[in-house]
């Protein structure tokens, strides 16, 4: 196992509803640890931005409008293996069949359908590098790597 950083983000009716306090609780419950957390609203261009992988795909207009629509809530989240920890704990993109085979996940839930799946999670290490520096840029910068913790160990 690794100690990574990865990408959580609330999407905006799981932070209007309310569900972001309980998406929270279920994150750290999970052992996970949400070290920072922000919220904000995605310009246009900013959500287009964010995933920009996705520009070719249908649903792209309806996921920034979407993202668009109200505070997003960006989190970061640490601990072992944290980027596939994470994504376990989301579910799968659609809620609805979330509902079928991981009854516990975040997206079973709290997803409402498979734009509206209330959370976001970075998917690979090289997202997780690209999407935390997209919104906790100077705060990562500083933090040290578990080598260079090591000399401090007892
Ligand atoms: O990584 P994940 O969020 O599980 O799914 P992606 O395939 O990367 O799609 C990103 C995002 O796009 C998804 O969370 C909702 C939206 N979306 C959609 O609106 N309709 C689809 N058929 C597929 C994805
Ligand atoms: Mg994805």
């Amino acid at each position: 196992t690794e100690w990574q950083f990865t990408l959580g983000m609330i999407k905006p009716h799981a932070v209007s509803s309310g569900a972001w306090s309980y998406i929270l609780d279920i994150i750290e419950k999970s052992g996970l640890h949400i070290i920072s957390r922000q919220e904000l609203t995605l310009s246009d261009d900013r959500a287009r931005h964010f995933y920009e992988e996705h520009a070719d795909k249908p649903f792209f207009l309806n996921l920034v409008s979407m993202m668009t629509e109200g505070p997003v809530m960006p989190l970061l989240i640490t601990g072992p293996n944290a980027i596939q920890a994470y994504r376990r704990l989301m579910g799968p993109t659609s809620p609805e069949g979330a509902r079928m085979t991981h009854l516990y996940s975040i997206r079973a839930i709290y997803g409402v359908d498979k734009t509206r799946n209330a959370v976001h999670g970075s998917d690979s290490a090289e997202s997780a590098a690209r999407e935390v520096r997209f919104f906790f840029p100077e705060f990562v910068q500083k933090i040290p790597t578990a080598d260079e913790l090591a000399e401090y160990a007892a």
